[in-house]
């Protein structure tokens, strides 16, 4: 196979997306053999090599070609995004899909003791973080004038060491931000992983590309949905149907000896949560079973 025929993904080579990206690769049925420097795999069953990188350069990979696709933060995309803006460039990435992983916000934070406790506080201050492009749009927008510091990382410690009056970083449980003494209090972005794609990819490339999104939608899908089947009272029945999330039409089969009841069988393309089978208990359903679902080809 030539050059042409095989397509690069570019994903977090050590770091809290490696873990997952290399899972959805790995479920969507591709399998891998590692390179000796480790930095990148060969698909062994699919025309991909995975190149394994720091996140940060993900969107040049992407941008120049180096890579067709890549999985990265849309904090990071964002950024990048931005900071071309800012020098009147456009990108050549496109966002492909999201993916259920990564999530986190960009937020504005002060010490507990500060004064700046909203947007508009922020007038005249320092605000320390690593997306500086991001932030600097966003306060251009919303007509704030204030400076951006640049911290490549330990944002947190800049109010402390007096670099600055606030901070904006990544927060997902915000224990790092209560550990500093810091509280937040604007979000700016809410982000999570995503699968984006070079925009001019030749049509073999394209074809390859579209199929893999394919599989990845599946197993995305297959791990946000299940199977469940019950045994519902025939006068509850459209009240239980109800209660299913994102079911759309359940098979309804007759139970031997039974003629007040019927099985249930339904994918529910939502969550399910314990309140919802509470729920459908109340109702009179019983035998709940809830089934994961290893593929889903419509
Ligand atoms: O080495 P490399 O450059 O590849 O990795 P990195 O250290 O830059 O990134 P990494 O692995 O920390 O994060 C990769 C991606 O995960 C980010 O770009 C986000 O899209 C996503 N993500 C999700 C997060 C967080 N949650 C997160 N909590 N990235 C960073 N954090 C940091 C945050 O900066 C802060 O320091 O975690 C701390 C806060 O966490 P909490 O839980 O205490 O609020
Ligand atoms: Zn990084």
């Amino acid at each position: 196979m030539n050059n042409e025929t095989r397509i690069r993904i570019a994903i977090q080579k050590s770091g809290r997306l490696s873990d997952a990206s290399l899972k959805l690769i790995s479920q969507a049925g591709i399998k891998l053999a590692r390179s000796k420097d480790q930095l990148i795999a060969y698909g062994n069953n699919y025309p991909i090599d995975v190149l394994l990188t720091r996140d940060d350069d993900i969107p040049t990979l992407l941008n120049e070609g180096t890579c067709d696709i890549g999985i990265m933060g849309y904090n990071i995309y964002n950024e990048f995004k931005c900071s071309r803006e800012a020098d009147k460039n456009n990108t050549n990435i496109d966002s492909a899909m999201d993916l259920p992983f990564g999530e986190c916000r960009l937020s504005f934070a002060s010490p507990y003791d500060s004064e700046i406790k909203s947007l508009s506080d922020c007038r005249g201050t320092k605000i320390a973080t690593s997306y500086p492009a991001t932030v600097n749009s966003y306060l251009k927008k919303m007509d704030i004038n204030a400076t951006c510091i640049e911290f490549k990382g330990s944002v947190e410690i800049a109010p402390k060491l007096g670099t600055c009056n606030l901070i904006c970083d990544l927060v997902s449980t915000g224990t790092t931000l209560k550990a500093n003494g810091l509280e937040e209090f604007h979000t700016l972005l809410e982000s999570s992983a995503q699968v984006y794609r070079h925009s001019n990819v030749s049509e073999a490339k394209a074809k390859i590309i579209n199929n893999l999104l394919d599989r990845f939608r599946s197993v995305v899908r297959a791990i946000e949905s299940k199977y469940v089947t019950l045994h519902a009272p025939i006068a509850k029945l459209d009240t239980i149907i109800s209660l299913l999330p994102g079911s759309e039409s359940p098979t309804i089969i007759p139970l031997n000896n039974s003629a007040d009841k019927v099985a249930v069988h339904a994918l529910c393309n939502e969550k399910v949560f314990w309140e919802t089978l509470e729920n459908l208990k109340k109702e009179g359903a019983s035998s709940i079973l809830v089934i994961p679902i290893e593929k889903i080809l419509d």
